[in-house]
């Protein structure tokens, strides 16, 4: 398994569950002098990840790009893959798809998170398989992986659980989405996170790695250990990227999640 770790590029998400706030160029250099393999990149857009703006840092330090995140369609436009307006819901798989093209040219998938919306209207569900089956496509068209994200309770009502996850995936079809099991919202739902990650077992495709409290990993009472054990066993080789609050800095946050991830792998 391979480190990484988050950076926001977001004003409007500030007080959310992001590491690092200042840049790509001052992420990255946090993110290599600590050790970490990647950065997970959260942006306001498509053209804040584009690759003349992207690809210098990483190389210069040696990154990879983990992940690109999709939240900034509802955070900034008000956007969701289920809006029961057709010309609103084509915005935001349009949105989606351009996020999925800028992360392709580095190999790294999109996520969908709070871009899913919640399953509020009759034909929210349908609509949330109908966006997925298209940006899975257009995800496997550019040679990545879509990844889908079970939220908690107050985050979502489509699947808070990675069951429900993979439910979800199997009536999308196609195996070009993969989900994203973050931990957080797992303490919140599972009633048992490691029995959750073998359930789910190959459908992983990226973890959000975060403490109970949704500090960085060591700071809350989540028993890491059995989760890292059961993501050993389905065979997971991806990233344990810190999605967490910068507590109490964005360097110390990064820096007790590396040293978690050191301790457990
Ligand atoms: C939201 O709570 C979250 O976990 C993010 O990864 C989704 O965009
Ligand atoms: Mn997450």
């Amino acid at each position: 398994m391979k480190s990484a770790v988050t950076i926001s590029l977001v004003e409007e998400a500030r007080g959310g569950p992001f590491v690092l706030w200042d840049g790509i160029e001052a992420g990255c250099r946090t993110a290599a002098e600590l050790g970490f393999d990647a950065v997970e990149i959260f942006p306001p857009g498509p053209e804040a990840v584009a690759e003349d703006l992207v690809r210098p840092h990483l190389e210069a330090h040696g990154l990879s790009l983990a992940a690109v995140g999709t939240g900034a369609g509802k955070v900034k436009h008000g956007l969701t893959l289920v809006d029961a307006d057709a010309d609103r819901r084509g915005r935001a798989v349009d949105f989606v798809k351009r996020i999925i093209d800028a992360g392709a040219a580095f190999g790294a998938p999109a996520i969908i998170g709070s871009m899913q919306g919640f399953n509020d209207h009759p034909h929210a569900h349908a609509h949330l398989v109908a966006s997925l089956r298209e940006c899975g496509a257009h995800a496997a068209s550019r040679g990545v992986k879509l990844i889908y994200e079970p939220l908690n309770r107050y985050e979502t009502s489509h699947c808070t659980t990675m069951a429900a996850g993979v439910e979800l995936l199997e009536e999308v079809g196609g195996g070009d989405v993969v989900l994203l099991a973050d931990l957080f919202h797992m303490n919140i739902e599972e009633s048992d996170v490691a029995a959750a990650v073998r359930a789910a077992g190959s459908r992983i495709g990226h973890v959000h790695f975060v403490d109970s409290n949704r500090r960085p990993a060591g700071s809350g009472h989540t028993d890491f250990p059995p989760i890292v054990a059961a993501l050993r066993d389905v065979g997971y080789a991806g990233y344990l990227s810190a999605e967490a609050f910068p507590h109490p800095g964005e360097r110390e946050a990064a820096e007790a999640t590396i040293q978690a991830f050191r301790g457990l792998l």
